[in-house]
C-alpha cells in the first residue's frame, strides 16, 4: 500500500497521543479524511458544525493536552477559527486542519465553490495567521512532512493552536514516513546563567519581604506548572489565592489555600491577603478587564515578583531563557519559609446553607446541590455568565477540575467543549452548568453526546435572559425567546438514543433529577433548572457594576 502525506499526518497525531480528532465532511477535505481513517490508533468523531468541531477540539485539548479539527475550506474553516480564536486566548494547543483547493487550481485563474468567488485562495491562510502560531498551506507531498512537523511541534511548545491546510489531491500523494516523535517534544535548552540570575534576585526580594503571598494565574495548565506551584507553596508556607480564571489549578486542600482573589468579589479575607502583602508572586496570571474587575484590582510595582509562562521580572529586572516548571523548582530549593501571611488569614470554606425540599427553586439551592455532587473525578464545565459566579463559590476535593474561558468568553463554548472533553477524559464525570442564552448558541452538539453515549450531567439555568448583560447593562436585547430546553432530549434521542432531559423547579425535584442523572451511564442529561431571573450571585451583580463602568469611560480629551 502506497504511504500517503495524510497516512504521514495521522501518524504525527497518533504519536503525540491523540485517541480521537474531530470532523465536519466537505468535499475539499473527503479523501483526507480517508486517510485518516486508515489509523487504527485514532477514532473519527463527528460534529454539527464547524464552529462547534473547534470547540470539541478545544475540550479535548484541555483533558488530553493537544488535539486537532478537520473541516472542508472556508464555509468550514472560517467557522472553526473563531473556536481556533478561543484557543488562542485560552492557550490550547489545537491543530486545525482544512482541505483546500485541488494544487492545480492555486494561480489558475479558476473560481471554485465554497470561496469568495475570487481567484486568489491565500485568503484563508491570511486571515488563520491571526489566530494560530504557526500555519502553513500544503500542495505538494515533498514538502508535507517539514510543514506538517513545523506546525505540530509549534502547537506543542507553544501551547497555541496551528493550521494546516492540505490541497484536495495531495492527501493521498505518495510521501516518506515520520521518524521517532522526540523530535516533536523536545524543548530548546535552559539558559542557566540567567535562570540562576533569576532565581537570586527572587530570592533576594523575598528575604526582604515580611508578609508574602502567592497568586496563581490561567497559565498555569498550559505552563505544565501545576505541581511545581505547590512545591513552591508547601516551601514558602505562604498565604496561596487563585485568580477566578484559574479555579482548580491549586489544591483547595492545600494548607495555604486561601480562595479567590478577584478584588472586590474576593473570597473573605482574600483580598486583604495580596493587596497587604509586602511580595506577591503572581505566577503565570492574565490581567485583563474581567480579571482586575474593571481595572480596580490590579498587582503590579515592585511589591510583584511576576513569573509568566517564559519569563520572570523582578526588581526592577526581566529573565528569561528558561521555562516556568525550571524556575520554580529553582526557587522552591532556595526560596526562605514566609509563613506569616498564613498564619494571619483563615480559608472560609463556602456553605449555602440547605433550602426546604419544596420550596422554589433558587440559585444559592442548585449551586448547594451541584457543589455537593463534585468528586475528584469531576469535571465541571463552567459557561460565560452567572455559571463563572456559581463556580467561583464551590469547595473544590483534590483532583476536581474546573474548566471555564474566561479569556475568550464564547457563550455557547461549554457545550461543545464539553463534548471534546468527555471523549478526551471518559474516566472523569462532566458536569455542565450553562445558562439559557448560551445553551441557544450551540445546543446540537448535545445531539453528539448522545450518538456517542458520553454520560455528561448538563444544568440548564433556565432564567428567561443574559443575566450577565442585564448586571453589566440592561436592555430589551437581553430578554430571549423561551425554548422547552428539558424537551430537546427526545429531539436529540430520536427515538435510538439514551439523553434524558429533566425539570426541576424545587430542590426536591433537583436532587431526584440529579440522581437519575447519576444513574444514566449511557447518554447525556439535561437538568432544566428554572430559576428567577432576578435570583442570582451578588458577586455578579457587583462586578457586572464594577466592569460596566469600566466599559463606560469616556474618550480622552485630545
Ligand atoms: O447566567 P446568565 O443568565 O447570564 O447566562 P446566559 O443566559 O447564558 O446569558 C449569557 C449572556 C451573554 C451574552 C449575550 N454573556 N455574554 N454575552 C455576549 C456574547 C455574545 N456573543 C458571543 C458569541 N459571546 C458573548 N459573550
Amino acid at each position: 500500500m502506497t504511504y500517503t502525506v495524510g497516512m504521514y499526518l495521522a501518524d504525527r497525531l497518533a504519536q503525540i497521543g491523540l485517541k480521537h480528532h474531530f470532523a465536519v465532511a466537505g468535499d475539499y477535505n473527503l479523501v483526507l479524511l480517508d486517510q485518516l481513517l486508515l489509523n487504527k490508533d485514532m477514532q473519527q468523531i463527528y460534529c454539527c458544525n464547524e464552529l462547534n468541531c473547534g470547540f470539541s477540539a478545544e475540550g479535548y485539548a484541555r483533558a488530553h493536552g493537544a488535539a486537532a479539527a478537520v473541516v472542508t475550506f472556508s464555509v468550514g474553516a472560517i467557522s472553526a477559527m473563531n473556536a481556533i480564536g478561543g484557543a488562542y486566548a485560552e492557550n490550547l494547543p489545537v491543530i486545525l486542519i482544512s482541505g483546500s483547493p485541488n494544487s492545480n487550481d492555486y494561480g489558475s485563474g479558476h473560481i471554485l465553490h465554497h470561496t469568495i468567488g475570487t481567484t486568489d485562495y491565500g485568503y484563508q491562510l491570511e486571515m488563520v495567521r491571526h489566530v494560530t502560531c504557526a500555519a502553513e498551506s500544503i500542495t505538494d507531498a515533498a514538502s508535507a512532512p517539514a510543514k506538517i512537523d513545523h506546525v505540530i511541534r509549534s502547537a506543542l511548545r507553544e501551547s497555541k493552536p496551528v493550521y494546516l491546510e492540505i490541497a484536495c489531491n495531495v492527501s493521498a500523494q505518495e510521501c516518506v514516513r515520520p521518524g521517532p516523535v522526540s523530535s516533536l517534544l523536545s524543548h530548546p535548552s535552559t539558559d542557566t546563567v540567567s535562570l540562576n540570575a533569576a532565581v537570586d534576585a527572587a530570592v533576594t526580594f523575598l528575604e526582604k519581604a515580611e508578609r508574602t503571598a502567592m497568586l496563581v494565574g490561567s497559565k498555569l495548565r498550559a505552563a505544565h506548572a501545576l505541581k511545581e506551584t505547590e512545591a513552591l507553596a508547601d516551601k514558602l508556607g505562604c498565604g496561596v489565592a487563585i485568580m477566578a480564571a484559574a479555579k482548580s489549578f491549586f489544591p483547595e486542600d492545600h494548607a495555604g489555600f486561601r480562595g479567590l482573589y478577584w478584588g472586590e468579589v474576593s473570597a473573605p479575607g482574600v483580598q486583604d491577603l495580596i493587596e497587604k502583602a509586602d511580595a506577591v508572586i503572581c505566577v503565570a496570571p492574565v490581567f485583563n478587564d474581567y480579571s482586575t474587575v474593571g481595572w480596580t484590582a490590579w498587582p503590579k510595582g515592585d511589591k510583584v515578583l511576576l513569573a509568566e509562562t517564559n519569563r520572570v521580572t523582578v526588581a526592577g529586572q526581566t529573565f528569561e531563557g528558561f521555562t516556568l516548571p525550571e524556575f520554580l523548582t529553582a526557587l522552591a530549593k532556595k526560596a526562605p519559609a514566609r509563613p506569616l501571611s498564613a498564619k494571619e488569614t483563615t480559608y472560609v470554606k463556602p456553605e449555602i446553607a440547605p433550602a426546604q425540599a419544596d420550596a422554589k427553586l433558587t440559585n444559592d439551592e442548585m449551586a448547594r446541590q451541584i457543589n455537593a455532587m463534585l468528586t475528584s473525578d469531576t469535571t465541571l464545565v463552567a459557561e460565560t455568565g452567572d455559571s463563572w459566579f456559581n463556580a467561583m463559590r464551590m469547595h473544590l476535593p483534590r483532583g476536581a477540575r474546573v474548566e471555564s474561558e474566561m479569556q475568550w468568553g464564547h457563550i455557547g463554548w461549554s457545550v461543545p467543549s464539553s463534548f471534546g472533553n468527555a471523549m478526551g477524559s471518559q474516566d472523569r464525570q462532566h458536569v455542565v452548568m450553562v445558562g439559557d442564552g448560551s445553551f441557544q448558541l450551540t445546543a446540537q452538539e448535545v445531539a453528539q453526546m448522545v450518538r456517542y453515549e458520553l454520560p455528561v450531567i448538563i444544568f440548564l439555568v433556565n432564567n428567561r435572559g443574559y443575566v450577565i448583560e442585564i448586571a453589566i447593562h440592561d436592555g430589551p436585547y437581553n430578554y430571549i425567546k423561551n425554548w422547552d430546553y428539558a424537551g430537546l432530549m427526545e429531539v436529540f434521542n430520536a427515538g435510538e438514543g439514551h439523553g434524558l432531559g429533566l425539570h426541576a423547579k424545587t430542590p426536591a425535584e433537583l436532587e431526584d433529577a440529579i440522581k437519575q442523572a447519576q444513574a444514566n451511564r449511557r447518554g447525556p442529561t439535561i437538568i432544566e433548572c428554572h430559576i428567577d431571573r432576578s435570583d442570582c450571585t451578588d458577586t455578579l451583580v457587583k462586578w457586572g457594576k464594577r466592569v460596566a463602568s469600566a466599559n463606560a469611560r469616556k474618550p480622552q480629551a485630545v
